[in-house]
């Protein structure tokens, strides 16, 4: 069975997505997310104008000969664009050996290892009435995990913070603050640390006040801090007990976490820019974090992320796969049928996707209990319009930059 053809396909429903279609000689379609948030068309170039001529005339079956062949073979190793362009590859062929044989693709990856997996969303507010509305709203769609982000008094506009009017909008704008805003030029925010590490564990103890000690309660600090502001945070948020504290530093520095390690029990979770096994070397090896953050989307698809979960295993480290809006639905059931079958799951981000993106590409995908469960759907479970793709063209949209406010550039 030869790879036939393979398209890429860009589309713009409400925001930037690229997927690639593979087709085989006998007429099976592999689907894959190769959407890198205000990167997009770098994606699609290198998917269109490198890999699809090397493609064509492939056997479809061997997945870990391709995979090898355009990471090794390309010369030029790791990268985001590099991997989430290997990444689109992996997941379709994984969708073509599982529809192959007929059966969802969790069961080719060894089975499930548990009923449904578990998965947060994202509550926010600009001051503490908004955040409990939209923790309220979470908790009565039934998920039992929620992501805390709040302003800073004194800030303008703080990251992971939806707008009064999206928060009240619900559906498919509520993460207004999400999509690379649509605009020729990034927008900018601003940022001061003092006031953020002032403020945070006021807002925890408030959530946990009037939440109680179930829910499980996470928090991203966006690259944005030092080490030793890191531990500080970390420590200052014991008694609320969160699930974890997302990307404290910027962590290309693996050893700096050493220092955020020495002095917080808080768990930890990084890597949602990260792309390969060896972006994690340090962090997995000497038990720095809990969580490994890369998703199949953007970490050399299914893979590329089982490799780096299978290392993560050997040190309780646990999966915490980034799912924004950003990562397509065919990204995010990739995701959840790994999630349901590798044995040291955590969570998955679920960033409920807007209904036009839905209408693209529909999942098979059940949310109940907190959790996400693929259908027995042979295959991924993904079903894409390509008639309604072609109908939303792309639009230039970059993610946001940040500046002190002294104006120097700071981490986003
Ligand atoms: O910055 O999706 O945990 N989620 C995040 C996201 C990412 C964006 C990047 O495209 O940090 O907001
Ligand atoms: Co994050």
């Amino acid at each position: 069975m030869l790879i036939a053809s393979a398209d890429v396909i860009v589309t713009s429903p409400g925001r930037n997505f690229v997927t690639l279609k593979l087709t085989t000689s006998d007429g099976v379609v592999g689907w894959g997310d190769a959407t890198l948030n205000g990167r997009e068309l770098s994606v699609a170039s290198y998917l269109r104008d490198h890999l699809a001529p090397l493609l064509l005339g492939r056997d479809a079956h061997r997945i870990e000969d391709t995979w090898q062949y355009l990471y090794r073979g390309g010369y030029w190793r790791r990268g985001p664009v590099t991997m989430a362009a290997i990444a689109a590859v992996d997941t379709a062929l994984w969708d073509i050996k599982a529809k192959v044989a007929g059966l969802p693709l969790y069961q080719l990856l060894g089975g499930a290892s548990r009923e449904r997996c578990l998965v947060y969303g994202h509550a926010s507010g600009k001051d503490l009435p908004e955040l409990f509305d939209s923790v309220r709203a979470h908790l009565a769609e039934g998920f039992r995990a929620v992501r805390i982000q709040t302003g800073v008094p004194g800030l303008d506009s703080v990251y992971g913070v939806a707008s009064s009017e999206a928060a009240a909008v619900g559906d498919g704008t509520r993460y207004d603050y999400e999509p690379a805003r649509r605009s020729p030029r990034p927008t900018e925010e601003s940022w001061d640390t003092r006031a953020y590490l002032r403020h945070v564990p006021s807002v925890f103890e408030a959530v946990r006040n009037e939440f109680g000690p179930e829910v499980a309660l996470l928090h991203d600090a966006h690259h944005r801090l030092t080490p030793v502001q890191a531990a500080r945070l970390g420590r200052s948020l014991e008694p609320y007990d969160l699930f974890w504290l997302e990307d404290v530093t910027p962590a290309e520095n693996q050893e700096a976490l050493r220092l955020v390690r020495q002095h917080t029990t808080t768990p930890l979770a990084i890597g949602e820019v990260f792309n390969t096994v060896w972006d994690y070397q340090t962090l997995i090896r000497e038990q720095l974090i809990d969580y490994v953050r890369s998703p199949v989307t953007h970490a050399g698809g299914i893979t590329g992320v089982r490799r780096i979960l299978d290392y993560a295993g050997m040190y309780q480290v646990k999966s915490g796969m980034h799912g924004p809006t950003d990562v397509s639905p065919i990204g995010l059931s990739a995701a959840v049928h790994l999630g349901l079958a590798v044995h040291n799951f955590g969570i998955q981000e679920y960033m409920v996707h807007s209904e036009r993106t839905g209408e693209v590409f529909g999942t098979t995908l059940d949310f109940s209990g907190g959790g996400l469960r693929p259908s027995e759907e042979p295959g991924l479970g993904v079903h894409v319009d390509e008639e309604l793709a072609a109908r939303y063209e792309y639009e230039p949209a970059y993610l946001p930059t940040n500046r002190l406010l002294d104006g120097t550039l700071h981490d986003w």
